[in-house]
C-alpha cells in the first residue's frame, strides 16, 4: 500500500480507516415500478403511495446519520458524505420513464469496494439509476488522489420491461407468503436473467470470496458478470430460503471477525452451502431476535435490520441502540459494543450498515476459504 492509497478494503471486518454515511435529504418513497412493487408487501401502509418523505421525518434521518457520522470520526475514521441531488425528478432513458427517484441513503446498495475499486452496482429499480450521482464527487475526488484508485460501472443495465417477470406477485390475486417462499426455493425472482442487475449490498466481501445473494434485487447473469470482472475471486452464490423478500444479505448473514458469522435463524443458509465454512472451521452462530415486532412506518426492510451491523474491527461493532438482544449477544460473542441511535433513518433504505460504504480498511485479501 502507498502513503498515496485512498481507497482498499477486502472484507467487512478488518479496522476501518475510511467510510462513507449516506444523508436523507430529498429522498423519496418511488412511484410504482416492477422491482419496487415486488419489495413493498401488500398490506404496506405504502402501497400506491409516491413523492417525497415527510420533511419531520427527513429531519430526524438526519440527526441521527450525522451523529453516527461524528461518533465515527471521534474514534478517529475519516467519514465522507454524499452530495444529494434533488431527488424528486423524473427519470427517463430510451428505454423506460418513471416519475421520481430514490435517494442517497442506503450507499451500501450502490457501492461495491473490493480492494482498490469502488463499483457502481447495476440496480434492478429504475427509481435509483443515477442514483451514483450523489457519490460521483467523491469518486471524482479518489481518483485525483488515489493514483491506484480503480473508479468502475457495472454495465448500466437497460432495464426494459423484459427485465421483470410480468406482474411477478401482484395482479387481483397477490402471492401469499407461502406462495412466495415456494418462489423463493425454486429460484424465481422478480428479475429474469436477460442481463445483469444487482444491488452491492447483496455482496459479502470475504477476502477472496465474494458470497452473493441470489434474490430480489440479483439475478445469476450478474455473477457470471462479477466472477468475469474480479477474475481472482471466488464468487459463490448463496440462498436463503425462508426469506419471503431476499434482498441484501447483510441483514442475513453478517461476518464479525475471521471465523466467525451471524446468521438470520428464519433465513439460513442451507446445509449445502454451509459446508465451506465448516471446511475452514468458521462458526456460524444463530442471531438474535429483533427487539422491535414491526419495522418503523414508511420503511422497505424486515425487522432483521436489528443484525445489521457495522464492524469496526475484530473486537468492536457498531449495533442499532435499541436492539437490546443483539447487543447483548454481541456481548457475549467476545465484541466491545457501540451503540448507535438509528431506528429514525431505517425507512430510508436500511440500517447500521446499510447507510455506509467501505472507503479504506486496513489488511489484505485473504484466503480464508483455501
Ligand atoms: N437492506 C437490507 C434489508 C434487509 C431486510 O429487509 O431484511
Amino acid at each position: 500500500m502507498t502513503q498515496d492509497t485512498i481507497v482498499s478494503s477486502w472484507n467487512d471486518f478488518d479496522p476501518l480507516r475510511h467510510v462513507i454515511v449516506g444523508r436523507a435529504d430529498h429522498c423519496c418513497v418511488p412511484p410504482s415500478e416492477p422491482a419496487v412493487d415486488d419489495k413493498v408487501p401488500v398490506d404496506s401502509k405504502m402501497k400506491g403511495m409516491w413523492g417525497p418523505r415527510p420533511l419531520e421525518t427527513v429531519e430526524a434521518a438526519n440527526e441521527q446519520l450525522d451523529g453516527f457520522a461524528k461518533l465515527l470520526e471521534s474514534r478517529g475514521i475519516r467519514v465522507d458524505r454524499p452530495t444529494p441531488i434533488q431527488w424528486n425528478q423524473a427519470v427517463s432513458t430510451p428505454d423506460f420513464r418513471t416519475f421520481s427517484m430514490f435517494g442517497c441513503m442506503p450507499p451500501r446498495d450502490v457501492l461495491l469496494t473490493v480492494g482498490n475499486e469502488i463499483l457502481s452496482a447495476a440496480m434492478s429499480f429504475r427509481c435509483r439509476y443515477f442514483e451514483y450521482l450523489a457519490y460521483w464527487p467523491l469518486m471524482n475526488q479518489y481518483f485525483r488522489e488515489d493514483p491506484n484508485f480503480r473508479w468502475e460501472q457495472a454495465p448500466r443495465p437497460r432495464l426494459t420491461d423484459e427485465s421483470y417477470r410480468p406482474n411477478y406477485g401482484m395482479g387481483k390475486h397477490a402471492m401469499t407468503i407461502e406462495e412466495r417462499l415456494e418462489k423463493v426455493a425454486a429460484k424465481e425472482f422478480v428479475t429474469t436473467e436477460v442481463e445483469p442487475m444487482f444491488d452491492a449490498a447483496d455482496v459479502m466481501r470475504m477476502g477472496k470470496d465474494l458470497f452473493v445473494q441470489h434474490g430480489l434485487t440479483t439475478n445469476r447473469t450478474a455473477m457470471e458478470w462479477m466472477q468475469r470482472h474480479f477474475p481472482n475471486h471466488r464468487v459463490h452464490a448463496v440462498n436463503f430460503p425462508g426469506d419471503p423478500y431476499p434482498i441484501h444479505i447483510d441483514a442475513t448473514f453478517v461476518p464479525l471477525r475471521p471465523g466467525l458469522c451471524i446468521n438470520n435463524p428464519h433465513r439460513k443458509m442451507p446445509e449445502e452451502q454451509r459446508k465451506i465454512f465448516a471446511k475452514n472451521d468458521w462458526e456460524i452462530v444463530d442471531a438474535a431476535m429483533p427487539a422491535h415486532d414491526n419495522p418503523p412506518p414508511l420503511c422497505y426492510s424486515s425487522t432483521w435490520l436489528s443484525m445489521n451491523c457495522l464492524v469496526l474491527d475484530h473486537k468492536t461493532v457498531c449495533v442499532e441502540a435499541s436492539e437490546v438482544h443483539q447487543m447483548e449477544q454481541m456481548d457475549k460473542l467476545g465484541m466491545e459494543v457501540i451503540p448507535v441511535p438509528l431506528r429514525d433513518a431505517y425507512a430510508f433504505g436500511g440500517g447500521i450498515h446499510c447507510c455506509t460504504a467501505d472507503v479504506y480498511r486496513e489488511g489484505t485479501c485473504e484466503d480464508y476459504f483455501p
